[in-house]
C-alpha cells in the first residue's frame, strides 16, 4: 500500500509543538480507569494488550512494520513486540524529557500525538494510547530499538524508575513493551487465550501482509504457538467465513483502491444459504451497527447485479427488478475502509458516519463488481442465478400472500372446531375470549354466559409472526382459527364492519409463559388487525391474584394493595399482628384437620371467627368455571383493561427485539430484564 508516513521529515519533525495538543499526567487514568479501557473486568483487561498492538498494527498500516508478536510470559506479564520504527527517543520539545518517557507518562488528548496523517487504529474508538496501559501495569518495561541503540526504561504504576538509557546496539527498529496488570485495580488479571487468538486473527486479516505470532508460556497453560498470516487479507477471511458453506462463485470478488486518502477494501462470494454475513470495518475497528460504508455498498451491490443481468437480457425490458433482499440472501461480505478521521455514531459508537464514504465505497465497489462480472462470466451467471433463486422464494411468497388474501377466502370459512361460539349473532354484543391453555380454556367454556361469550383455546406458544410469511403464518392451525373466528380477513384485506365480536379478550396467566403469549398476541393484532386494536376492540382480561376467604364469605384482590385492605377490614392485620390469624396458601392447599397439631386446632377453634385464608392464583387453570365467572368474565363485576396503539406498539417493540435475527440486543434485554421477568412469577 501507499506509504502514508513518507512526507520527507524527519522524525524529529514529528514532535513541532505545533503538533502536539494537550499533555496530562495519569492520574485520572487509575483513579477512573472505566472512562479509558471500557470496564475494569477482563473485557478492560484484554483492552491493555489490544492498544499495544494497535500501535503496531498503525505502523504496519503506514508500511513501517510486518510482524507483531504477542507473549504471554511464565511470570504474569505479556510482552508485545513490532518491528516498526521504535518509539522515537530523541528529546521532546514541550517535556524537555525523552519522548519515550513522554509517550509513556503522559495522557494526550486529540489522537497519537506527534504523529502526523495516516489512518490509525488505536487513534480510533478505543485509542487511548500505551500511557494507558503503563498507568495501569504494576510494572511495565519499554525497550525500543532505533537509531543504532536498544533504548529501555521502566515503569511501576505509570511513574518511570530512571531515566530512558542506552543498554546496547541494535542495527534494527521495533518496540517491545513488557507489562503485567495492576491487580489493584484490575478485578480480572488472567489473560484468556481464545479471546486473544480471536482478536489477533481478526486484525490478521485486516491488515493485509502482516505476520501476527502469539504465544503462550504461562505456568499451568499448555504451550502454545500461532501464527497469522494472510496472503489474501479480507480474501481469505471470506474464505473462511464460507468454509463449511457450497459457494456459488468460487473465485471471491475482491478490490482494493483508494481515493481522497479512503481506501475501500472489499471482497465477496456467495453461498447456497439463505442467511446474509456482512461485517463492516473503519480503521480495523468493527462496526456491528454498520454505517455509511454497508448503505454504499448496497446500494452498488443492487444497482450494478441488476445492470448486469439487463445488460446480459438474463432480465427482460419489462420484468422487474432484483430487490435488495434478492442480492442479499447467501452473500458473505467484508467492507473494509480506511480513514483519516473516522466518526463513530449510534448507542455503541458502533457505526460509522462519514458521509463521503457512502461515495467512495458505492463508487469503488460499483465499478469493479461490473468489472469483476465482465471479466468471470461463469461466476456471474451462478450468482445472478442464486439471486433469481431468492427473487422467485418471494414472488412465490406473495402469490400465495395473494391468493389468501383474495376477497372472501378467509370469510365464511368453517369455524374451528376449539371454537365454542355464542348464540348470538350481534357483533355489538357479542365477545370473543382468547384462552390460555386448553384446560383454562374448558373452565371458561362452563362458566361463561354462552348467549354472548365465545371462547378460543390457543394451545402453546403461537406461532412468531416477526418472521414469519403470510403463507406459513396462516399455515399454522392456531392462527388460522383465529383469523376464521374473527370472520373479517386480515392484513390489507381485513374489514372492521364483517368482525363477529366487537370485544376480543386476551386471557393468560399471571406469569411469565403468560407474559411472552400476550405479547406475541398483541403484537399480531397490532401488526395484521391494526384497525382492530385502533377502533378499541382489544382487551386484556384481569384475573385477580389472591381469593380472600373468611369462613364462607369470599373477596378477590387484584393486587397486593387490595388483598391488604381486605384482611384489615375484616380485623386481621399484614404479617406480625397477632390479632387474626392468616394463612396464605397456594393452589387450593388449606391445612386439614389430620395435619394440625392440638395447639393449632385450639387455636383455630377459639380464633376460628376471624380466621382469615388467602389463596395466591397462579394460574388461570386454579380457578373453577364458577370461580373464573365472578372474578373475570361476568361483566358486572369483571375488570378489564382496554388495549390502546401505544400498549401494541410497545408489545411490538418488545417482540420485535425478543424475536427479531438481531441477537445482540435479545441478549442483553435477557440479561437486564431477567430479575423482572422473575419477579413477575412471584
Ligand atoms: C509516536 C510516534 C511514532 C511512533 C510511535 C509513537 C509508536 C508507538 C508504539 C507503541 C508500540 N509500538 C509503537 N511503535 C511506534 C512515529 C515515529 C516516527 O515518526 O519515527
Amino acid at each position: 500500500m501507499a506509504d502514508k508516513k513518507a512526507t520527507g521529515k524527519n522524525a524529529e519533525n514529528y514532535y513541532g509543538a505545533e503538533s502536539i495538543t494537550v499533555l496530562e499526567g495519569l492520574e485520572p487514568v487509575r483513579k477512573r480507569p472505566g472512562m479509558y479501557i471500557g470496564s475494569t473486568s477482563a473485557t478492560g483487561l484484554h483492552h491493555l494488550i489490544w492498544e499495544v498492538v494497535d500501535n503496531g498494527i498503525d505502523e504496519a498500516m503506514a508500511g513501517h512494520a510486518n510482524l507483531i508478536r504477542v507473549t504471554l510470559l511464565d511470570n504474569g506479564m505479556v510482552e508485545v513486540y513490532d518491528n516498526g520504527r521504535g518509539i522515537p527517543v530523541g528529546m521532546h520539545k514541550v517535556t524537555k524529557v525523552s519522548a519515550l518517557e513522554t509517550v509513556l507518562t503522559k495522557l494526550h488528548a486529540g489522537g497519537k500525538f506527534g504523529d502526523g496523517g495516516g489512518y490509525k487504529v488505536s487513534g480510533g474508538l478505543h485509542g487511548v494510547g500505551v500511557s494507558v496501559v503503563n498507568a495501569l501495569s504494576e510494572y511495565l518495561k519499554a525497550e525500543v530499538h532505533r537509531e543504532g541503540k536498544i533504548w529501555m526504561q521502566e515503569y511501576e504504576r505509570g511513574k518511570p524508575l530512571k531515566k530512558v538509557k542506552p543498554i546496547g546496539n541494535s542495527k534494527k527498529t521495533g518496540t517491545i513493551i513488557t507489562f503485567k496488570p495492576d491487580s489493584q485495580i484490575l478485578e480480572e488479571t488472567e489473560f484468556n487465550w481464545g479471546t486473544i487468538l480471536d482478536r489477533l486473527r481478526q486484525q490478521a486479516y485486516l491488515t493485509k501482509g502482516i505476520t501476527i505470532e502469539i504465544a503462550d508460556q504461562r505456568k499451568n497453560h499448555r504451550p502454545k504457538n500461532y501464527k497469522f498470516y494472510f496472503e489474501g487479507g479480507i480474501k481469505a477471511y471470506i474464505k473462511s467465513l464460507n468454509r463449511n458453506n457450497q459457494v456459488k462463485n468460487e473465485t471471491i470478488f475482491y478490490i482494493d483502491k483508494e481515493v481522497n486518502d479512503t481506501r475501500v477494501e472489499v471482497a465477496l462470494q456467495y453461498n447456497d444459504a439463505f442467511n446474509e454475513t456482512v461485517l463492516a470495518f473503519a480503521n480495523n475497528i468493527i462496526n456491528a451497527e454498520g454505517g455509511t460504508h454497508v448503505i454504499g455498498f448496497r446500494t452498488a451491490l443492487t444497482r450494478t447485479l441488476n445492470s448486469y443481468a439487463r445488460g446480459q437480457n438474463l432480465i427482460k425490458e419489462k420484468d422487474e427488478n432484483l430487490t435488495g433482499e434478492d442480492v442479499r440472501e447467501g452473500l458473505t461480505a467484508i467492507i473494509s475502509v480506511k480513514l483519516t478521521n473516522p466518526q463513530f455514531e449510534g448507542q455503541t459508537k458502533g457505526k460509522l458516519g462519514n458521509a463521503d464514504v457512502k461515495t467512495y465505497v458505492e463508487q469503488i465497489f460499483g465499478d469493479a463488481l461490473a468489472t469483476f462480472l465482465q471479466e468471470n462470466p461463469r461466476e456471474a451467471e451462478a450468482i445472478i442465478a442464486k439471486c433469481f433463486l431468492s427473487a422467485q422464494a418471494r414472488i412465490a411468497a406473495r402469490t400465495a400472500r395473494a391468493s389468501i388474501l383474495r376477497k372472501g377466502a378467509l370469510e365464511g370459512m368453517t369455524l374451528p372446531g376449539k371454537l365454542a361460539d355464542c348464540s348470538s349473532r350481534k357483533p355489538e354484543e357479542s365477545e370473543l375470549y382468547i384462552v390460555e391453555g386448553d384446560s383454562a380454556g374448558g373452565s371458561a367454556k362452563q362458566g361463561r354466559n354462552r348467549k354472548f361469550q365465545a371462547i378460543l383455546p390457543l394451545r402453546g406458544k403461537i406461532l412468531n409472526v416477526e418472521r414469519a410469511r403470510l403463507d406459513k403464518m396462516l399455515a399454522n392451525n392456531e392462527i388460522k382459527n383465529l383469523v376464521i373466528a374473527l370472520g373479517a380477513n386480515i392484513d390489507e384485506q381485513f374489514d372492521l364492519g364483517k368482525l363477529r365480536y366487537h370485544r376480543i379478550i386476551i386471557m393468560t396467566d399471571a406469569d411469565v409463559d403468560g407474559a411472552h403469549i400476550r405479547t406475541l398476541l398483541l403484537t399480531l393484532f397490532y401488526r395484521h388487525f391494526n384497525a382492530l386494536v385502533t377502533n378499541g376492540n382489544l382487551y386484556i382480561a384481569q384475573p385477580p391474584l389472591y381469593q380472600v376467604k373468611k369462613g364462607t364469605t369470599i373477596k378477590y384482590a387484584y393486587d397486593e394493595e387490595e388483598k391488604n385492605k381486605i384482611i384489615k377490614e375484616w380485623g386481621g392485620a399484614s404479617a406480625g399482628s397477632a390479632q387474626a390469624e392468616v394463612v396464605e396458601t397456594e393452589g387450593e392447599e388449606e391445612i386439614s384437620e389430620e395435619n394440625q397439631t392440638e395447639e393449632e386446632a385450639e387455636a383455630i377453634k377459639t380464633k376460628a371467627a376471624v380466621r382469615i385464608n388467602i389463596q395466591r392464583y397462579k394460574g388461570l387453570g386454579e380457578m373453577n368455571p364458577q370461580q373464573l365467572w365472578d372474578t373475570t368474565m361476568n361483566p358486572e363485576t369483571r375488570m378489564m383493561r382496554q388495549v390502546n396503539v401505544d400498549d401494541a406498539a410497545i408489545a411490538n417493540e418488545t417482540f420485535e427485539m425478543l424475536m427479531g435475527s438481531d441477537v445482540a440486543p435479545r441478549k442483553h434485554f435477557i440479561q437486564t430484564h431477567a430479575k423482572k421477568v422473575k419477579n413477575l412469577d412471584i
